[in-house]
């Protein structure tokens, strides 16, 4: 393999050679790169669809003929993406977006001596090339995100010189350096020697030592900030650092417009770029570090001894619950370094890790990221599959087949046990769960276990062909979970029940990110759940129906409670209204309240419709999640289109025209082939974020559209396919 670097290739070029990447899928749904050396393995392992699709290179997949109707073009859009479903039955997908990730993966991976494959390296390198902010450094460069990927490109091998480098650091320097990074920052160039501890707020493994009743204590934190920070007070409590070497030297120039031997660290703390900050300290957060700045110069070392081995404990129960998984992508790489810090290069942990850190990377048309999390498995064959049914797709012939490995799927995918340390690790139960992923990393997710059961009831009940693969029984595990989730409230958070209090968040230290603190009730948690309730309750009526009732009517005030005065719904997971008020309005259907009977669904719908555009569309920037307020998009977007229209036939809205207009839009972006062209990103979380969900732009215009062609029809007195 020639070095492209070197020679300063462009980097819209593949760096590497992409007919040899190839999508492994194996282990109920594990999907990882490999590229093959020798033809010999080429040969035997030929690029199929859904390696080309994924790769951006031409899928070859031919013109198919112009649908005359929202039927036809939903048939069309289906025809080209059934072959992106993978031989074991599932959806792969990319699931990149935010740039926070690859940097983690690389540092971590450096200081553990954890190495790249050339080929990753290369396209790593491209990736974070083609993601650089094209203007200088005005607009959207953080310090958060130009100093950590800086840092990560450089590791990768970029040279000081490069222009890409050379742009960067101006960029960085402008903005203050990298002494104005965000904590999680600091933390990470703390990691990697090029920033100093006491430049970092404490982040004590004592904590872990509370009893835990304690009102604050990590365990009722919300699951991903307590994850990421039990490796955080490992590494913090050890002082984690690699050892210097002449790149650490160098980047301690670079990342800072001052001399790095002369910084006052202890100053740094607080020290946050405007451009960063979107959740700026509390006073009382800041006076609870001056307190705890001040411990960390006189520690009892048995206690720290015994925090650090208390997190240390945490660690590798995390590991194992999750077959080295870990949660997500943050603490995925910091278990990895305290693995690798405790136990070496040669223990089996440190290879385990290895094995799965592939689970998170994937290779795209720009080159090669870290994922949010190690796919989005269950999410996306859940939409899929529901969409068929309802749509009438799933009855003809040509789809039966792929329809029953999806249900083998989704039938592997539920969890059948509670966690390996279950009590000892503060988890949820899990018996009887979907995740959003795979079952091994073996988290229940509310919605994804809602959407889950869903997919299944619908392939089991509503089609004659299917094999009855989950039993009852499995079907009450489901159900049993779900039950469990219901806050005081009448909501549904995302992984656990709410377990501390409000006011947790004045402790909310990453500055970035908004309401991570504890979990939150979500319209759109709550719809999965309750939807998927209700449809249950018509197939069993006697399983514990005075708890579903119960639980079903007071899901529904908490939704009723949660409409903003405008109409809408506010999306933490999609962007951002027209995607949380489909999911609303969806609820509200199911226990009979549409435009015609209810104040709430009347006031959704008019709301949509005061945003529908000229063109038919709707459009929303992911500002709408940072603000909690409708902010325009540029352009009108397919996939929320698709939500907006969803929302007006769940409200059973009895007028056609917005409707139709919006199938139009829908129509007139589909591509000869029946694919819809990449559009703006479709997914958020922690307010800030933004994260791809690729599938959705075939999942929802399929089932929009074949579900818009019915309606229409029944609203016009005629009746669908
Ligand atoms: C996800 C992805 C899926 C998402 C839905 C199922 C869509 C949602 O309805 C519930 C919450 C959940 C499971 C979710 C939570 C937060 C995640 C895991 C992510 C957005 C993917 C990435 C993100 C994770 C926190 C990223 C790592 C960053 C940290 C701040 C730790």
């Amino acid at each position: 393999m020639w070095n492209p670097i070197t020679v300063g290739q462009s980097a819209t070029h593949p760096f590497t050679d992409y007919s040899r990447w190839r999508l492994l899928v194996n282990d109920g749904g594990r999907h990882t790169w490999h590229y093959p050396r020798t033809d010999e393995e080429l040969a035997n392992w030929p690029q199929n669809t859904v390696d080309e699709f994924w790769l951006g290179l031409n899928t070859g997949l031919p013109e198919l003929p112009p649908a005359k109707d929202a039927y036809e073009a939903a048939r069309n859009g289906y025809e080209f993406y059934k072959h992106l479903q993978a031989h074991d039955g599932h959806w792969p997908g990319e699931y990149g977006g935010p740039m926070f990730l690859l940097p983690g993966l690389v540092i971590g991976s450096y200081v553990s001596g954890m190495g790249f494959k050339e080929e990753e390296r290369l396209e790593m390198i491209r990736y974070l090339m083609n993601r650089a902010h094209p203007e200088d450094g005005e607009g959207h460069s953080t310090v958060f995100g130009t100093g950590l990927n800086y840092a990560a490109i450089r590791i990768l091998g970029l040279d000081a010189d490069h222009p890409v480098c050379v742009k960067a650091r101006a960029t960085l320097h402008k903005l203050g350096g990298a002494t104005a990074i965000p904590a999680w920052g600091k933390f990470w160039l703390s990691i990697l020697n090029c920033y100093d501890w006491a430049g970092n707020n404490p982040v004590p493994p004592e904590l872990w030592l509370l009893p835990d009743w304690v009102p604050f204590h990590p365990h009722r934190w919300w699951i991903h900030t307590r994850t990421v920070y039990v490796p955080m007070s490992y590494l913090y409590g050890v002082r984690y650092t690699m050892e210097e070497n002449d790149l650490i030297l160098s980047l301690r120039q670079e990342l800072y417009p001052q001399d790095y031997y002369t910084i006052n660290w202890p100053a740094q703390r607080n020290n946050v770029s405007k451009a960063d900050l979107y959740a700026p300290h509390s006073g009382i957060f800041d006076a609870l570090n001056v307190v705890l700045s001040s411990y960390e110069h006189c520690n009892i070392p048995p206690l720290r001894r015994a925090g650090v081995a208390k997190a240390y404990e945490l660690i590798v129960r995390e590991d194992e619950n999750t077959e080295y998984q870990t949660l997500g992508p943050v603490s995925k790489m910091f278990n990895l370094i305290a693995r690798a810090h405790a136990e070496g290069p040669e223990s089996f942990a440190y290879k385990q890790h290895a094995i799965k850190r592939q689970d998170f990377m994937w290779i795209g048309a720009e080159g090669m990221m870290m994922c949010g999390t190690n796919g989005s498995q269950l999410w996306d064959t859940g939409f899929i599959t529901q969409a068929l049914v309802e749509t009438g797709l799933a009855d003809l012939e040509e789809n039966k087949k792929g329809l029953i490995k999806a249900l083998e799927w989704l039938n592997e995918a539920q969890i059948r046990d509670n966690p390996k340390h279950y009590h000892s690790s503060y988890r949820h139960t899990t018996k009887g769960a979907w995740g959003f992923s795979t079952k091994e990393q073996g988290y229940t997710v509310s919605d994804c276990t809602g959407e889950g059961l869903k997919a299944v009831m619908y392939l089991q009940h509503d089609l004659d062909f299917t094999p009855k693969l989950v039993s009852e029984r499995r079907m009450c595990d489901a159900i049993d979970v779900m039950l469990t989730l219901q806050n005081p409230n009448g909501g549904f958070a995302s992984y656990e029940l709410i377990r501390g209090p409000f006011w947790m968040e004045i402790l909310n230290p990453a500055e970035v990110f908004g309401d991570i603190m504890i979990e939150y009730c979500y319209p759109e948690c709550t719809t999965s759940v309750l939807t998927s309730l209700a449809i249950f309750r018509k197939h069993y009526p006697q399983y514990r129906s005075k708890d579903i009732e119960r639980t079903l009517k007071h899901a529904i005030e908490y939704l009723h409670n949660a409409q903003k005065p405008e109409g809408g719904w506010v999306g933490s997971w999609g962007i951002c209204f027209t995607y949380a008020t489909q999911f609303a309005l969806e609820s509200l259907s199911l226990v009979g309240e549409t435009y015609e009977t209810s104040p709430y669904s009347r006031r959704a719908c008019e709301f949509l419709l005061k945003k529908q555009r000229k063109d038919g569309g709707w459009g929303e920037s992911y500002k709408s999640c940072e603000q909690s307020a409708w902010v325009e998009h540029e352009n009108s977007q397919v996939v929320q289109t698709c939500w907006a229209v969803m929302s007006l036939m769940y409200a059973r809205y009895p007028y056609p025209e917005p409707i139709e207009k919006g199938v139009r839009l829908v129509m007139s972006r589909q591509l000869p082939n029946g694919s819809w062209p990449q559009e703006a990103i479709e997914g958020v979380f922690n307010k800030t974020c933004a994260i791809a969900y690729p599938n959705f732009k075939f999942s929802f215009p399929i089932w929009m559209l074949g579900k818009a062609h019915k309606y229409l029809a029944e609203l016009k007195g005629g009746s669908g396919r």
